[in-house]
């Protein structure tokens, strides 16, 4: 039986095939074991994600759903794919799944397209306020086709709800629009979503509810987040988040009607063949979801975010909505860092070896490709092994960084700290 499925047998060949390329992967492998990886959005896979996803179920063609193939050959992939679907609705307790998204993206536009006509209205957060590019941005399908109305946040500074969402704003506009379709959850927004609130808006006005849960499924499989079942008819994912599975996406339902509207939406709709060997490995990520460990997993998280929004909070840092109850924060640097961007931030940052990206703040005056604020999430720190104490380390680091112009001697020094805090806390341990 060929080993190529193997991680270590499929480095070997490479390195021999084609040294240039190897040598790439070796370096960027090189850069995750070095650095802090805070991207909120972004994790380390298991060595048996990563065995299914470099397997040999990339060579095939499987258009269509177990039993119902356009190809031959496909028994294999049936049982694959059956497995990731029964897994999937084991970890999140609901009724149907389709596995097949390539993404978050490619998943949220086949829930528009089953439940959608062009020109049709729907509810969402608008990108700057931490939505995402699919929740209707002009700069995509589901703003140009679709007709998005955004829900604020609560903007006022001395409400005592300020950075959440403005739910009766949420009731007001769904009046006044009645939208076919709303849309929960978020890319950037540090705070608990009220789907049983969301529900009764979109129960008032006839709109389907859309879970878009991509950042927090982990989260909701592992008990750190309320689950979106039974409110939201459509639960949207990614799988690469905080579910710690391969880059993918996936739709869930308890509905019939609506899952077989969404197996369509999938495939033909905005698919064609689907990625097996992906498959494969979310089928692996579940698998190891459902364990025990898991659970414990995410809440950790949850108390690593905590543990870095508070040691932030002491050394002064504003952060949206005051602090986080999940995975994620949103650094405000306006009052704390008048002259510093997230663009800078985030470059200096990575210059000491702490991975962030920039974001936009309530009401940025800066741009989104400059803005005003730091993301930063814990869910990749949380699967090197880091706990609360190296937390408060981690915020001290980032602290040094932002007070230090830019200096690279500073920098540098902070990079020696990380790059040994990395090696306390080795990826392949
Ligand atoms: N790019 C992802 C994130 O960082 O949140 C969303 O797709």
């Amino acid at each position: 039986m060929s080993m190529a499925t193997t991680d270590a047998a499929a480095s070997a060949s490479l390195a021999g095939s084609d040294p240039d390329l190897f040598r790439l992967i070796q370096s960027e492998s090189h850069r995750q074991d070095t650095t802090l990886e805070m991207i909120a959005s972004e994790n380390h896979v298991s060595p048996a994600v990563l065995a299914a996803v470099g397997s040999c179920l990339t060579n095939k063609y499987c258009e269509g759903y177990p039993g119902k193939r356009y190809y031959s050959g496909c028994g294999i992939y049936d049982q694959v794919e059956t497995l990731a679907i029964e897994r999937a609705k084991q970890m999140f307790g609901c009724r149907f799944a389709n596995v097949q998204p390539h993404s978050g993206a490619n998943a949220n536009m086949a829930a528009f397209i089953a439940l959608l006509e062009p020109g049709d209205t729907f509810l969402s957060v608008v990108l700057c306020d931490g939505g995402h590019l699919t929740h209707g941005s002009l700069a995509n399908i589901s703003g140009k086709w679709f007709k998005p109305v955004h829900y604020p946040l609560i903007y006022d500074r001395s409400h005592p709800r300020f950075g959440r969402i403005d739910y009766d704003a949420v009731a007001r506009l769904a009046r006044e629009h009645k939208p076919k379709l709303i849309i929960c959850g978020y890319s950037a927004y540090p705070r608990t979503i009220d789907f049983p609130r969301f529900r009764q808006i979109a129960d008032e006005v006839g709109a389907t509810l859309v879970a878009d849960i991509a950042h927090i499924a982990g989260l909701v499989v592992g008990g750190a987040h309320p689950s979106p079942f039974p409110h939201a008819q459509i639960v949207t994912t990614t799988t690469h988040k905080t579910l710690r599975g391969p880059r993918g996406g996936l739709i869930l339902t308890n509905d019939e009607q609506l899952a077989a509207k969404i197996d369509k939406a999938v495939f033909p709709g905005c698919q064609g063949g689907p990625l097996m060997h992906v498959i494969a490995g979310k089928a692996a990520a579940f698998g190891e979801a459902l364990k025990p460990e898991f659970r414990a997993y995410v809440h950790q998280i949850v108390a690593n975010a905590k543990a870095l929004a508070e040691a932030l909070t002491q050394r002064g840092y504003d952060l949206a909505s005051g602090g986080t109850d999940n995975h994620l924060m949103l650094v405000d640097l306006r009052r704390t860092h008048p002259n510093l961007s997230g663009k800078d931030g985030a470059a200096w940052l990575e210059e000491a070896g702490i991975i962030a990206n920039k974001n936009t703040v309530n009401n940025d005056t800066r741009s989104p490709i400059v803005t005003s604020g730091i993301r930063l999430g814990t869910p990749a720190l949380t699967t090197r092994g880091l706990k609360q104490p190296q937390m408060v380390q981690v915020a001290g680091l980032i602290d040094q960084v932002l007070r230090s112009e830019g200096d690279k001697t500073k920098l540098q020094n902070v990079r020696k700290e990380v790059e040994s805090l990395c090696r306390q806390f080795p990826l392949h341990g």
